[in-house]
């Protein structure tokens, strides 16, 4: 009702007819009112007990009712500071952008045909020189080819997509006796496998390959803990430790198999797939360390964490990534994922998130072991965040709306009434996190460096060498570029701007996107064909480093791909996205997780 009727309906009777009727009928009714009000006062010594039981009730299974309350009737029921968007109008996520999307697919095009025309079957693409390379002497696995598939089904890149199914077909093996990243063959090609075997309409070519591909893997569990060793002799059908450092294992390597072994047990119905993955999520649930964050260093022997860095970036993402989404993917019957996801949350909270002291920009900081003169072990922060942590902000975003959600399914974007206070401080850092790592697209050639350092006070950074809150360790003008001032194609910025659009509808993430995309085609494009990595993302023209990451096909422009496609599209409530951007469908397991309650 508006505020106008309400008025209305006050000041009545308004005319000299009504006044009148009114008058006449409030003196006929005196005596009979002074029988109600009696009456009145009666009931209302007996209603307020229940009243009081029934309000009391109400607050007390619900106590967000007060507020939501006070929210409505006194206008407070706004979203602002909570979804962070301002440009939402209507569901833009349904409406797809289709020159965009085309421009998306003909970059796919020019970077896949380059490939199949100078290096069909090769694991990995040199543009510039237009060769191809393998991972191992013994022969290439498959790794573009199979990192592609999806992509050009999502694409509906037909006869491009019949070739490379063609090649899966007649020269693919994985009989090659050579040592191989258990992770990496896991997430691109067993991924890309499994997501071609789901988006084909079951194929069975893909499954067979996947089951080929998985038994070989399969020996890397059988360790003195479980945690699995870090690389894998395919031919051999072998563990193989790490050369350096014969027992350390990467936190995220060993704990982002599981989605790939999860979803092939539930096709296969095979349960060893299931248990030997899940069997390292038990190890590090009984690892935890008191703080509840996660070192990026375990031991393969003990099952223990080891001291060494604690980060979201290289060697830490993955972990916090698939935590979430094993929850997701078991259709959120396994609280225990939820637990330990919600558990690392607070961790990451308490000891990681920033804000940076000028601009207050929020970012993720590092922490690294030291040991003091007594040998005691003391941690130091590092301001530096990597661009792998991009994934984090669309991360936290899509937890905040599952996890942090106080029904389901939340509106779009999510009302803060719909949302725990945990799941608006998830919400509200992961939109921060997507625009910082947004902003640090400004550079001259408006990509994003491999690592970036946030000002602290203590950095003694003047205003010229650090004019904004965020700087490139080590760059110097006329100097050979460090490092980190490179781009390699990476997608973890656009996979944030895909989830946080699908999840707000706010048309300003599908404009970071495009902008990243032009500065993709305008910087890294060889005329030829593919694409080429960039050395120093402040250096216009930029200089090549001659590789293409396979992730590009599979990851970067998928993500872009499906952030200007209609949101219907392999939607956010059916699917999770492997860390290399395959996605699998969600399902509901048949097998409970025996660890819960350990
Ligand atoms: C990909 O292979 C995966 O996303 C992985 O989890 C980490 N990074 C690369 C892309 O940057």
């Amino acid at each position: 009702m508006s505020d106008g009727a309400l008025r209305k309906r006050k000041n009545q009777p308004e005319s000299k007819e009504h006044a009148q009727k009114d008058s006449n009928a409030a003196t006929a009714g005196n005596k009979e009112s002074d029988i109600d009000t009696a009456a009145v006062r009666r009931y209302i010594k007996v209603l307020w007990i229940p009243l009081v039981l029934c309000f009391g009730g109400i607050f007390y299974f619900n106590p967000t009712t007060i507020t939501d309350l006070a929210n409505t009737w006194f206008g407070l029921d706004s979203d602002d500071g909570l979804s962070l968007t301002s440009n939402v109008s209507g569901d833009l996520r349904y409406i797809p952008d289709v020159e965009k999307k085309d421009a998306v697919v003909e970059a796919f095009k020019h970077a896949w045909r380059a490939y199949e025309r100078d290096a069909m079957g090769a694991d990995e693409y040199h543009a510039i020189s237009k060769k191809g390379t393998n991972l191992t002497k013994a022969g290439g696995i498959g790794y573009t080819v199979i990192d592609s598939i999806d992509t050009m089904l999502i694409m509906g890149l037909d006869e491009d997509y019949q070739r490379a199914r063609q090649w899966v077909e007649t020269k693919l093996t994985f009989d090659r006796d050579a040592i191989f990243n258990t992770f990496e063959t896991t997430i691109r090609v067993l991924g890309g496998l499994l997501s071609a075997y789901h988006l084909s309409g079951n194929d069975q070519l893909y499954l067979d390959r996947a089951i080929d591909l998985a038994d070989r893997i399969l020996p890397v569990f059988d360790t003195e803990s479980g945690l699995p060793w870090p690389q894998v002799n395919l031919a051999e059908k072998k563990g193989v430790p790490n050369s350096d450092y014969r027992l350390m294992v990467s936190t995220a390597e060993v704990s982002t198999l599981q989605l790939e072994f999860r979803y092939l047990s539930y096709l296969t119905e095979n349960e060893e797939y299931w248990e030997k993955a899940e069997e390292v999520m038990r190890i590090i649930k009984e690892a935890r360390m008191p703080h509840g964050l996660a070192s990026i260093y375990m031991n393969v022997e003990t099952g223990k964490f080891v001291p060494s860095a604690i980060r979201l970036g290289s060697r830490g993402d993955s972990y916090y990534e698939y935590l979430l989404k094993q929850y997701i993917q078991t259709n959120y019957t396994e609280p225990v994922y939820k637990d330990m996801y919600d558990d690392a949350m607070e961790a990451v909270y308490s000891h990681l998130v920033q804000q940076s002291p000028y601009s207050k920009t929020i970012y993720t900081a590092e922490l690294i072991p030291e040991r003091t003169r007594t040998g005691e072990l003391t941690w130091r922060l590092s301001p530096k965040q990597d661009h792998l942590v991009c994934f984090f902000g669309g991360s936290l975003m899509l937890g905040a709306t599952i996890t942090g959600a106080s029904i389901q399914p939340v509106s779009v974007p999510p009302r803060k009434k719909e949302l725990t206070p945990v799941g608006i401080r998830d919400w509200q850092t992961g939109a921060a996190l997507v625009k910082t790592c947004w902003d640090t697209h400004d550079t001259a050639t408006g990509l994003s460096p491999e690592i970036v350092y946030f000002r602290v006070p203590e950095d003694g950074m003047d205003i010229d060498s650090a004019p904004s809150d965020w700087y490139i360790k080590g760059a110097q003008p006329y100097a050979p570029p460090p490092y980190d001032a490179r781009y390699i194609l990476r997608p973890e910025t656009v996979e944030s701007l895909f989830i946080a659009f699908r999840l707000t509808g706010d048309v300003k993430y599908r404009e970071w996107g495009w902008s990243i995309f032009q500065a993709i085609e305008k910087h890294c494009k060889v005329e030829s064909g593919g694409y080429a990595s960039v050395l120093n993302v402040d250096d216009v023209p930029a200089t090549w480093e001659d590789k293409m990451e396979t992730f590009l096909m599979s990851e970067t422009l998928k993500y872009l791909y499906l952030l200007f496609e209609d949101a219907s599209v392999l939607s956010l409530d059916e699917y999770v996205f492997n860390t290399e951007a395959h996605p699998l469908p969600i399902f509901t397991p048949t097998i409970r997780t025996a660890f819960a309650d350990s």
